[in-house]
């Protein structure tokens, strides 16, 4: 029988993914051309033109560059951001209505926004203030041997008084945030990502008008189908209150408000404008946001007895892997980033950035770390070891997988395996290292092309090299306790009165459908009564490829996995919380979920953002 990948062709060559020059037409050209279609489902048969494979394509771009490794250290510890007085422009303090008046795009009204501050009118000291630009930066250095070049990024002012490209916020459950993003990108840009940009906070239990919608999308000029206006900034209101909040009502021995059991601790955000998701996180745009609370608090001295005391700042370090390709040798993007935000099978890098640098060092002192990794994409899986200077596999404590808390650790853990959003928090213990010892995290998935991954192959690709190079200044107090969070299993009886709803994952017209649907953000694709329960069945049906499935704004609890249609264990990681959802060949899952406490649209995707970006995903909403 034919393989249905032999069907796949496409219009694609080495020039067209090129950076600049010779690249695709202008990102407006195509976001008009689908749009126009209503759909993006007649845009296949015009992007699938050649009889061109995808193995060809990939075999005739030529490799990155070579690089020399271990060239430049990551900084030893993260770099906060810090808060912006919103309140001196008395024109533009945070309010609940848009402020159209004065430069914010046509958002509509924060939802629960008098409940929570009282006012119409933000008042100091109700919440934590940032702002965000999201800017070009032109000396982006990816690594030495590479030309310094473009790069697209959050900017802020961090606490160690500089601006510092894509920091990671610090934020507290019970303590909410307000944070405005400007956009400054070039409105003339040309080559790969679009100057527009909309900010998901993945996965926050956010309201639907600050969750980053991909049709929210905004710039000074341009505004996306379902926002109101074009503006030079957006205000994004994050309660930071546990999902539950209309079940588990705040009061005295609920400060917080909403149910502790959901409380996330790893988040990201990250660029995610329709159709350009891939494109414009690829450029850079996305970093982490740390979430605690008073078990998970970030400080291994807190003397609350309730309080983890897992390592904390300095010692907790978020790492985003993201990968690229570079124009090469003897191209006329020799070095430069390229991509293609055009091909429905994107661009497979082969240079893995860890904080956007390739091969950096880490030095660490003899200790406890907490590691947040992060696979940001756009569509490589990663399967991650620790191995000494000799690749012998070096175990650690896996204790979070989705930003979520296991109910307890995993010892004696070996390796991590990440499909593109997906979180992993790690523990290594540095102590059993002598100062002087070299490791290195690598790679082992073998992936070539962006369908997804295929075979675990040793001694696979070192993209961090971490270095035990000194005594910690004081002895380590951190621990990693016999049980971390609890967390709320439906109960039976839940189970049995949830409805079910199907989703199929799959190929259509070379572009990627759900429920034989491309993605429209006007219509919702289902529509649920807020405080209902829903069992999702979430089923990819091919043989070809993996998705890496995202449901904003809920976290759910896999019930079922069943491959070739027979049930199969669900992995120790992934018995906990989830929001991401990997889907691998001839997979089905059931996911319980429970939609509460906001309405209004959210979506459901691909997270491998080539397939995202070409249709497949779906508009659902909260109703009341
Ligand atoms: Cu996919």
């Amino acid at each position: 029988m034919k393989n249905a990948e032999d069907d796949f062709t496409q219009d694609n060559t080495p020039d067209s993914l090129q950076d600049n020059t010779s690249g695709p037409p202008p990102n407006e050209s195509r976001r008009a051309f689908f749009k126009a279609t209503g759909a993006t489902i007649l845009a296949a048969p015009a992007i699938l033109t050649s009889p061109k494979s995808v193995a060809q394509v990939i075999s005739v771009l030529p490799p990155s560059p070579p690089t020399t490794p271990w060239l430049k250290e990551l900084p030893e510890t993260t770099d906060p951001l810090q808060q912006t007085d919103l309140f001196a422009d008395t024109d533009r303090i945070p309010q609940g209505d848009p402020n159209t008046v004065f430069g914010e795009c046509g958002r509509t009204k924060h939802q629960r926004w008098d409940e929570f501050f009282g006012n119409p009118v933000l008042q100091p000291d109700q919440a934590d203030v940032y702002e965000l630009k999201v800017e070009a930066i032109t000396d982006h250095e990816f690594h030495p041997d590479y030309p310094k070049q473009l790069a697209w990024g959050y900017v802020g002012h961090t606490a160690s008084d500089s601006d510092h490209l894509n920091p990671t916020i610090f934020a507290r459950y019970g303590r909410p945030i307000l944070l405005r993003l400007r956009n400054e990108l070039p409105q003339n840009h040309v080559g790969f990502g679009t100057p527009e940009i909309s900010i998901h906070l993945h996965n926050l239990h956010a309201p639907s008008e600050s969750d980053g919608f991909p049709g929210d999308y905004f710039s000074p000029i341009k505004s996306g189908p379902t926002l109101g206006a074009p503006g030079l900034f957006k205000d994004h209101f994050y309660p930071n209150v546990y999902a539950g909040y209309d079940e588990f009502p705040k009061d005295a021995n609920n400060p917080v408000g909403g149910d502790k059991r959901e409380a996330l601790g790893t988040l990201w955000y990250h660029d995610h404008t329709l159709d350009f998701t891939a494109g414009n996180a690829n450029r850079g745009i996305a970093a982490f946001y740390l979430l605690f609370d008073d078990l998970d608090s970030g400080d291994e001295h807190d003397p609350n007895p309730a309080a983890l005391r897992l390592p904390s700042h300095p010692y907790d370090y978020p790492l985003i892997f993201q990968d690229k390709r570079f124009g090469g040798v003897g191209t006329v993007t020799e070095g430069i980033h390229v991509f293609d935000d055009f091909d429905p099978e994107g661009t497979l890098g082969d240079k893995i950035t860890v904080n956007g640098m390739i091969e950096p060092v880490l030095k660490v002192a003899n200790r406890k770390y907490r590691f947040r990794l992060l696979n940001a994409g756009p569509s490589r899986f990663y399967q991650f070891y620790l191995v000494s200077a000799t690749n012998v596999i070096q175990q650690f404590t896996y204790i979070a997988n989705d930003g979520n808390l296991l109910p307890k650790p995993l010892f004696n853990r070996a390796n991590v395996r990440l499909g593109v959003a997906e979180r992993g928090d790690i523990v290594v213990d540095f102590s059993q290292y002598p100062v002087g010892t070299e490791l290195y995290l690598v790679n082992r998935l073998v992936q070539d092309k962006t369908r997804g991954p295929s075979g675990v192959k040793a001694p696979g690709m070192r993209v961090l090299k971490i270095i035990v190079d000194r005594e910690p200044p004081e002895p380590d107090v951190s621990q990693v306790p016999s049980t971390l969070r609890k967390i709320r299993r439906p109960t039976l009886t839940e189970i049995a009165a949830a409805p079910i709803r199907k989703w199929v994952f799959a190929r259509k017209n070379g572009m990627w459908s759900i429920n034989d649907k491309f993605v429209n953000v006007n219509s919702p694709g289902a529509q649920i009564a807020i405080g209902n329960s829903e069992i999702w069945e979430l089923h990819n049906p091919s043989g070809g490829w993996s998705h890496p499935v995202h449901i904003h704004f809920e976290e759910g609890i896999i019930l079922n996995k069943f491959v070739d249609g027979i049930e199969v264990p669900i992995p120790a990681h992934e018995r906990g919380r989830k929001d991401v959802y990997v889907l691998g060949p001839n997979t089905r899952l059931r996911v319980f979920l429970r939609f509460r406490d906001f309405h209004g649209k959210y979506v459901m995707h691909c997270h491998n953002m080539i397939h995202e970006d070409h249709a497949m995903m779906v508009r659902w909403d909260i109703v009341e």
